[in-house]
Protein backbone atom coordinates (compact mmCIF):
# COMPACT_ATOMS: atom_id res chain seq x y z
CA UNK A 1 0.00 0.00 0.00
CA UNK A 2 1.65 3.60 -0.55
CA UNK A 3 0.87 6.55 1.53
CA UNK A 4 0.47 10.16 -0.34
CA UNK A 5 0.82 13.12 1.47
CA UNK A 6 -2.23 15.90 0.79
CA UNK A 7 -0.95 17.62 -1.71
CA UNK A 8 -0.21 14.25 -3.70
CA UNK A 9 -4.01 13.40 -2.70
CA UNK A 10 -5.51 16.89 -4.44
CA UNK A 11 -3.58 15.88 -7.27
CA UNK A 12 -4.55 12.20 -7.89
CA UNK A 13 -8.42 13.34 -7.37
CA UNK A 14 -8.76 16.66 -8.51
CA UNK A 15 -9.91 17.52 -5.46
CA UNK A 16 -8.66 20.62 -3.78
CA UNK A 17 -6.49 20.74 -0.37
CA UNK A 18 -9.43 22.77 1.27
CA UNK A 19 -12.14 20.53 0.00
CA UNK A 20 -10.09 17.35 1.50
CA UNK A 21 -9.22 18.95 4.97
CA UNK A 22 -13.16 19.83 5.35
CA UNK A 23 -14.43 16.08 4.42
CA UNK A 24 -12.18 14.63 6.78
CA UNK A 25 -13.03 17.20 9.49
CA UNK A 26 -16.57 17.25 9.27
CA UNK A 27 -17.54 14.15 7.60
CA UNK A 28 -14.62 11.95 9.23
CA UNK A 29 -14.71 9.40 6.05
CA UNK A 30 -11.00 9.72 5.67
CA UNK A 31 -9.05 7.73 8.03
CA UNK A 32 -4.75 9.37 7.51
CA UNK A 33 -2.37 8.34 9.44
CA UNK A 34 0.43 11.16 10.85
CA UNK A 35 4.11 9.91 9.91
CA UNK A 36 6.78 10.56 12.32
CA UNK A 37 6.98 14.20 10.43
CA UNK A 38 3.30 14.93 11.72
CA UNK A 39 2.43 15.05 8.25
CA UNK A 40 -0.90 13.37 7.86
CA UNK A 41 -0.47 10.50 5.45
CA UNK A 42 -3.54 9.19 2.91
CA UNK A 43 -3.43 5.27 1.72
CA UNK A 44 -4.24 4.07 -1.52
CA UNK A 45 -8.11 3.49 -0.24
CA UNK A 46 -8.66 7.01 0.31
CA UNK A 47 -7.82 8.43 -2.49
CA UNK A 48 -9.83 5.72 -4.13
CA UNK A 49 -12.99 6.81 -2.04
CA UNK A 50 -12.18 10.69 -2.72
CA UNK A 51 -12.43 9.85 -6.50
CA UNK A 52 -15.31 7.80 -6.12
CA UNK A 53 -17.24 10.87 -3.81
CA UNK A 54 -16.37 12.95 -6.66
CA UNK A 55 -17.86 11.21 -9.21
CA UNK A 56 -21.14 10.95 -7.07
CA UNK A 57 -21.15 14.29 -6.43
CA UNK A 58 -20.29 15.28 -10.27
CA UNK A 59 -22.96 13.01 -10.84
CA UNK A 60 -25.84 15.09 -8.99
CA UNK A 61 -25.54 13.20 -5.12
CA UNK A 62 -24.78 15.50 -2.26
CA UNK A 63 -22.09 14.77 0.03
CA UNK A 64 -24.18 14.93 3.08
CA UNK A 65 -26.48 11.62 1.59
CA UNK A 66 -22.95 10.14 0.84
CA UNK A 67 -20.90 10.45 4.00
CA UNK A 68 -24.27 9.23 6.01
CA UNK A 69 -23.73 5.85 4.28
CA UNK A 70 -20.52 5.69 6.11
CA UNK A 71 -16.80 4.36 5.30
CA UNK A 72 -17.51 0.66 5.22
CA UNK A 73 -20.60 1.27 3.11
CA UNK A 74 -18.88 3.73 0.56
CA UNK A 75 -16.24 1.16 0.23
CA UNK A 76 -18.51 -1.70 -0.62
CA UNK A 77 -20.12 0.75 -3.38
CA UNK A 78 -16.94 1.63 -4.43
CA UNK A 79 -15.68 -1.71 -5.20
CA UNK A 80 -18.80 -2.32 -6.66
CA UNK A 81 -19.08 0.45 -9.23
CA UNK A 82 -15.65 1.04 -9.79
CA UNK A 83 -13.47 -1.62 -10.61
CA UNK A 84 -11.54 -0.34 -12.99
CA UNK A 85 -10.01 2.64 -11.33
CA UNK A 86 -8.75 0.34 -8.37
CA UNK A 87 -7.21 -2.45 -11.64
CA UNK A 88 -5.70 1.10 -13.12
CA UNK A 89 -4.14 2.40 -9.37
CA UNK A 90 -2.62 -1.25 -8.73
CA UNK A 91 -1.48 -1.54 -12.42
CA UNK A 92 0.36 1.39 -12.49
CA UNK A 93 2.03 0.63 -8.79
CA UNK A 94 3.04 -2.86 -10.35
CA UNK A 95 4.29 -1.11 -12.98
CA UNK A 96 6.25 1.01 -10.96
CA UNK A 97 7.81 -1.54 -8.81
CA UNK A 98 8.58 -3.33 -11.94
CA UNK A 99 10.13 -0.72 -13.63
CA UNK A 100 12.63 0.39 -10.47
CA UNK A 101 13.50 -3.11 -10.23
CA UNK A 102 14.62 -3.29 -13.79
CA UNK A 103 17.42 -0.54 -12.80
CA UNK A 104 18.96 -2.19 -10.17
CA UNK A 105 20.87 -4.28 -11.40
CA UNK A 106 20.55 -2.09 -14.38
CA UNK A 107 18.12 -3.57 -17.29
CA UNK A 108 17.84 -1.29 -20.15
CA UNK A 109 15.72 -3.70 -22.73
CA UNK A 110 13.34 -4.34 -19.84
CA UNK A 111 12.79 -1.43 -18.32
CA UNK A 112 12.28 0.47 -21.53
CA UNK A 113 10.11 -2.66 -22.99
CA UNK A 114 7.69 -2.38 -19.97
CA UNK A 115 7.84 1.56 -20.00
CA UNK A 116 6.90 1.96 -23.49
CA UNK A 117 4.11 -0.64 -23.51
CA UNK A 118 2.90 0.93 -20.66
CA UNK A 119 2.67 4.65 -21.93
CA UNK A 120 1.93 3.12 -25.21
CA UNK A 121 -1.70 1.56 -24.14
CA UNK A 122 -2.27 4.32 -21.51
CA UNK A 123 -3.78 7.88 -22.17
CA UNK A 124 -0.30 10.22 -22.20
CA UNK A 125 -1.73 12.50 -19.63
CA UNK A 126 -2.50 9.34 -17.03
CA UNK A 127 0.85 7.56 -17.79
CA UNK A 128 2.26 11.51 -17.05
CA UNK A 129 1.00 11.89 -13.59
CA UNK A 130 0.35 8.12 -13.24
CA UNK A 131 4.01 6.49 -14.27
CA UNK A 132 6.29 9.16 -15.70
CA UNK A 133 6.24 12.03 -12.81
CA UNK A 134 6.15 9.25 -9.67
CA UNK A 135 9.11 7.61 -11.48
CA UNK A 136 11.09 10.14 -11.20
CA UNK A 137 10.68 11.37 -7.83
CA UNK A 138 10.80 7.35 -6.94
CA UNK A 139 14.21 6.94 -8.91
CA UNK A 140 15.10 10.57 -7.17
CA UNK A 141 14.22 8.86 -3.72
CA UNK A 142 16.63 6.10 -4.84
CA UNK A 143 19.69 7.61 -6.05
CA UNK A 144 19.55 10.12 -3.06
CA UNK A 145 19.57 7.06 -0.58
CA UNK A 146 22.59 5.74 -2.34
CA UNK A 147 20.32 2.67 -4.21
CA UNK A 148 20.58 3.63 -7.64
CA UNK A 149 23.91 5.18 -9.67
CA UNK A 150 23.73 8.54 -10.99
CA UNK A 151 24.07 7.51 -14.43
CA UNK A 152 20.99 5.26 -14.12
CA UNK A 153 19.45 8.18 -12.43
CA UNK A 154 20.39 10.39 -15.37
CA UNK A 155 19.43 7.61 -17.87
CA UNK A 156 15.73 7.43 -16.57
CA UNK A 157 15.67 11.31 -16.52
CA UNK A 158 16.65 11.81 -19.70
CA UNK A 159 13.86 8.92 -20.85
CA UNK A 160 11.53 10.47 -19.00
CA UNK A 161 12.11 14.23 -20.68
CA UNK A 162 11.78 12.44 -24.35
CA UNK A 163 8.62 11.03 -23.62
CA UNK A 164 7.22 13.82 -22.87
CA UNK A 165 8.89 16.02 -25.53
CA UNK A 166 7.92 13.11 -27.86
CA UNK A 167 4.29 13.15 -26.72
CA UNK A 168 4.07 17.37 -26.98
CA UNK A 169 5.29 16.88 -30.43
CA UNK A 170 3.11 14.65 -31.80
CA UNK A 171 0.19 17.56 -31.22
CA UNK A 172 -0.49 19.56 -33.55
CA UNK A 173 0.78 23.05 -33.88
CA UNK A 174 -1.06 25.67 -31.86
CA UNK A 175 -1.93 28.58 -33.58
CA UNK A 176 -4.92 29.89 -31.45
CA UNK A 177 -5.55 29.93 -27.77
CA UNK A 178 -4.52 31.43 -24.64
CA UNK A 179 -0.31 32.07 -25.46
CA UNK A 180 1.32 31.31 -22.31
CA UNK A 181 5.10 31.44 -21.56
CA UNK A 182 6.42 28.38 -19.05
CA UNK A 183 10.08 28.34 -17.68
CA UNK A 184 12.16 27.85 -14.77
CA UNK A 185 14.07 30.43 -12.48
CA UNK A 186 17.34 31.59 -13.59
CA UNK A 187 19.69 29.07 -12.06
CA UNK A 188 17.26 26.37 -11.76
CA UNK A 189 17.93 23.06 -13.75
CA UNK A 190 14.87 20.77 -12.71
CA UNK A 191 12.64 21.32 -15.51
CA UNK A 192 10.92 17.90 -15.19
CA UNK A 193 7.78 19.41 -13.82
CA UNK A 194 7.55 22.48 -16.30
CA UNK A 195 8.01 20.44 -19.12
CA UNK A 196 4.73 18.68 -17.75
CA UNK A 197 3.17 21.76 -17.14
CA UNK A 198 3.56 22.87 -20.70
CA UNK A 199 2.60 19.77 -22.16
CA UNK A 200 -0.79 20.12 -19.69
CA UNK A 201 -1.41 23.46 -21.50
CA UNK A 202 -0.87 22.01 -24.49
CA UNK A 203 -3.30 19.70 -24.54
CA UNK A 204 -5.55 22.21 -23.34
CA UNK A 205 -5.57 24.54 -26.41
CA UNK A 206 -3.07 26.79 -25.49
CA UNK A 207 0.02 28.36 -27.60
CA UNK A 208 3.06 27.39 -25.49
CA UNK A 209 6.37 28.80 -25.11
CA UNK A 210 8.19 26.16 -23.73
CA UNK A 211 11.62 27.94 -22.41
CA UNK A 212 12.88 25.20 -19.98
CA UNK A 213 15.42 25.45 -17.36
CA UNK A 214 17.15 28.43 -16.07
CA UNK A 215 15.79 31.44 -17.86
CA UNK A 216 17.28 34.79 -16.67
CA UNK A 217 14.33 37.33 -15.30
CA UNK A 218 15.87 39.64 -18.39
CA UNK A 219 15.72 36.93 -21.40
CA UNK A 220 12.10 36.39 -20.08
CA UNK A 221 11.31 39.79 -19.96
CA UNK A 222 12.35 40.51 -23.13
CA UNK A 223 10.13 37.68 -24.82
CA UNK A 224 7.67 38.40 -22.92
CA UNK A 225 7.30 41.93 -24.72
CA UNK A 226 7.96 40.04 -27.78
CA UNK A 227 5.50 37.50 -27.54
CA UNK A 228 2.59 39.52 -24.95
CA UNK A 229 1.14 35.99 -23.54
CA UNK A 230 -1.97 35.50 -21.79
CA UNK A 231 0.23 34.26 -18.82
CA UNK A 232 3.19 33.54 -18.12
CA UNK A 233 3.98 30.22 -15.06
CA UNK A 234 7.51 30.31 -13.81
CA UNK A 235 8.11 26.27 -11.86
CA UNK A 236 9.80 26.11 -8.89
CA UNK A 237 10.69 22.90 -7.75
CA UNK A 238 12.76 23.67 -4.87
CA UNK A 239 12.67 27.07 -2.59
CA UNK A 240 15.71 29.43 -2.98
CA UNK A 241 17.23 30.73 0.12
CA UNK A 242 15.91 33.96 1.42
CA UNK A 243 18.40 36.26 -0.31
CA UNK A 244 17.94 34.63 -3.47
CA UNK A 245 14.31 34.36 -2.92
CA UNK A 246 13.90 37.78 -2.77
CA UNK A 247 16.10 38.92 -4.99
CA UNK A 248 14.33 36.50 -7.96
CA UNK A 249 10.71 37.43 -6.83
CA UNK A 250 11.69 41.43 -7.12
CA UNK A 251 13.11 41.12 -10.36
CA UNK A 252 10.15 38.60 -11.27
CA UNK A 253 7.66 41.79 -9.79
CA UNK A 254 9.34 44.55 -11.60
CA UNK A 255 9.81 42.83 -15.19
CA UNK A 256 7.87 40.41 -16.14
CA UNK A 257 4.39 41.60 -14.00
CA UNK A 258 3.87 44.75 -15.77
CA UNK A 259 4.44 43.06 -18.89
CA UNK A 260 2.46 39.06 -18.45
CA UNK A 261 -0.41 37.94 -15.77
CA UNK A 262 2.50 35.69 -13.69
CA UNK A 263 1.79 32.72 -11.56
CA UNK A 264 4.03 30.17 -10.13
CA UNK A 265 3.91 26.72 -9.12
CA UNK A 266 5.63 23.78 -7.84
CA UNK A 267 7.43 22.55 -4.36
CA UNK A 268 9.67 25.34 -4.18
CA UNK A 269 6.86 27.66 -5.03
CA UNK A 270 4.44 26.73 -2.40
CA UNK A 271 7.48 26.91 0.27
CA UNK A 272 7.82 30.42 -0.95
CA UNK A 273 4.20 31.38 -0.94
CA UNK A 274 4.32 34.21 1.36
CA UNK A 275 6.85 36.21 -0.24
CA UNK A 276 5.29 36.13 -3.71
CA UNK A 277 1.91 36.62 -2.18
CA UNK A 278 3.40 39.79 -0.96
CA UNK A 279 4.08 40.92 -4.46
CA UNK A 280 0.89 40.02 -6.20
CA UNK A 281 2.00 36.48 -7.52
CA UNK A 282 -0.51 33.65 -8.10
CA UNK A 283 0.60 30.42 -6.40
CA UNK A 284 -0.69 27.49 -8.04
CA UNK A 285 -1.55 24.89 -5.32
CA UNK A 286 -1.63 22.07 -7.90
CA UNK A 287 -2.36 20.45 -11.38
CA UNK A 288 -5.86 21.46 -10.53
CA UNK A 289 -5.12 24.64 -9.78
CA UNK A 290 -3.47 25.08 -12.89
CA UNK A 291 -6.16 23.56 -14.88
CA UNK A 292 -8.84 26.16 -13.41
CA UNK A 293 -6.40 28.91 -14.38
CA UNK A 294 -6.69 27.78 -18.11
CA UNK A 295 -9.86 27.11 -18.30
CA UNK A 296 -10.79 30.64 -16.74
CA UNK A 297 -7.94 32.27 -19.34
CA UNK A 298 -10.07 30.31 -21.84
CA UNK A 299 -13.23 31.60 -20.79
CA UNK A 300 -11.89 35.62 -20.77
CA UNK A 301 -10.48 35.24 -24.20
CA UNK A 302 -13.96 33.38 -25.93
CA UNK A 303 -15.60 36.54 -24.27
CA UNK A 304 -13.47 39.11 -25.70
CA UNK A 305 -12.83 36.95 -29.08
C1 LIG B 1 16.56 14.71 -11.83
C2 LIG B 1 17.27 15.55 -10.80
C3 LIG B 1 18.27 16.39 -11.26
C4 LIG B 1 18.59 16.56 -12.72
C5 LIG B 1 17.50 17.49 -13.32
C6 LIG B 1 17.20 17.11 -14.75
C7 LIG B 1 16.05 17.86 -15.28
N1 LIG B 1 16.18 18.20 -16.54
O1 LIG B 1 15.06 18.16 -14.59
C8 LIG B 1 19.98 17.23 -12.67
C9 LIG B 1 21.03 16.18 -12.80
C10 LIG B 1 20.24 18.33 -13.68
C11 LIG B 1 20.00 17.77 -11.23
C12 LIG B 1 20.89 18.72 -10.82
C13 LIG B 1 21.00 19.13 -9.48
N2 LIG B 1 20.28 18.67 -8.45
CO1 LIG B 1 18.79 17.47 -8.59
N3 LIG B 1 17.50 16.18 -8.49
C14 LIG B 1 16.93 15.48 -9.42
C15 LIG B 1 15.91 14.51 -8.78
C16 LIG B 1 16.53 13.15 -8.81
C17 LIG B 1 14.55 14.48 -9.44
C18 LIG B 1 13.89 15.85 -9.61
C19 LIG B 1 12.62 15.69 -10.38
O2 LIG B 1 12.58 15.82 -11.59
N4 LIG B 1 11.55 15.32 -9.65
C20 LIG B 1 10.27 15.00 -10.25
C21 LIG B 1 9.51 16.26 -10.54
C22 LIG B 1 8.26 15.93 -11.30
O3 LIG B 1 9.18 16.79 -9.29
P1 LIG B 1 9.26 18.36 -8.99
O4 LIG B 1 10.23 19.02 -9.87
O5 LIG B 1 9.37 18.58 -7.52
O6 LIG B 1 7.82 18.86 -9.42
C23 LIG B 1 6.68 18.48 -8.71
C24 LIG B 1 6.09 19.66 -7.96
O7 LIG B 1 7.07 20.56 -7.48
C25 LIG B 1 5.11 20.24 -8.93
N5 LIG B 1 5.49 21.39 -9.75
C26 LIG B 1 6.69 21.85 -10.12
N6 LIG B 1 6.57 22.94 -10.86
C27 LIG B 1 5.25 23.21 -10.97
C28 LIG B 1 4.57 24.24 -11.60
C29 LIG B 1 3.17 24.26 -11.54
C30 LIG B 1 2.42 25.37 -12.21
C31 LIG B 1 2.47 23.25 -10.84
C32 LIG B 1 0.99 23.29 -10.80
C33 LIG B 1 3.17 22.22 -10.19
C34 LIG B 1 4.54 22.22 -10.27
O8 LIG B 1 4.77 19.22 -9.82
C35 LIG B 1 5.66 18.12 -9.78
C36 LIG B 1 4.89 16.87 -9.50
O9 LIG B 1 4.50 16.78 -8.18
C37 LIG B 1 15.77 15.12 -7.36
C38 LIG B 1 15.50 14.10 -6.25
C39 LIG B 1 14.03 13.98 -5.93
N7 LIG B 1 13.72 13.08 -5.07
O10 LIG B 1 13.18 14.69 -6.40
C40 LIG B 1 17.10 15.84 -7.16
C41 LIG B 1 17.15 17.08 -6.30
C42 LIG B 1 15.95 17.96 -6.59
N8 LIG B 1 18.37 17.71 -6.77
C43 LIG B 1 19.07 18.26 -5.84
C44 LIG B 1 20.32 18.89 -6.02
C45 LIG B 1 21.04 19.32 -4.76
C46 LIG B 1 20.84 19.11 -7.28
C47 LIG B 1 22.17 19.79 -7.61
C48 LIG B 1 22.55 21.02 -6.77
C49 LIG B 1 23.21 18.71 -7.53
C50 LIG B 1 24.63 19.14 -7.66
N9 LIG B 1 25.32 18.96 -6.57
O11 LIG B 1 25.01 19.61 -8.69
C51 LIG B 1 21.98 20.16 -9.08
C52 LIG B 1 21.41 21.56 -9.12
C53 LIG B 1 20.97 21.98 -10.43
C54 LIG B 1 20.35 23.32 -10.38
N10 LIG B 1 21.15 24.37 -10.33
O12 LIG B 1 19.15 23.44 -10.38
C55 LIG B 1 18.40 18.12 -4.50
C56 LIG B 1 17.74 19.42 -4.06
C57 LIG B 1 17.92 19.65 -2.57
C58 LIG B 1 17.29 20.93 -2.19
N11 LIG B 1 16.09 20.84 -1.61
O13 LIG B 1 17.81 21.98 -2.41
C59 LIG B 1 17.42 16.92 -4.77
C60 LIG B 1 16.12 16.94 -3.93
C61 LIG B 1 18.21 15.65 -4.47
C62 LIG B 1 18.62 15.57 -3.01
N12 LIG B 1 17.83 15.02 -2.16
O14 LIG B 1 19.68 16.01 -2.67
N13 LIG B 1 19.07 17.17 -10.46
Amino acid sequence: MNLHRIHRVAKLTGLSKDVIRVWERRFGVLKPTRGANRYRNYSDEDVALLRYLKEQLDAGASIGDLARLGREELLNRLRAASPRASFIDNTFDRLLRELLSALDPFDRITFEKRLNGAVAVVPFEEALHGILLPLQEQVGRLWHDDRVNVAVEHYVTKHIQQKIFSAMNQLPVAEFGSKVVVACPPGEEHDIAALAVAYRCRVRGCRVYYLGANVPVTALTKLCHDVDPDLTIISFPLALSETKATEVIQALAQEVSPVSHLSVGGHGALAMRELFLKSDIEVLEDFAALDNKLERLTRRSTVQG
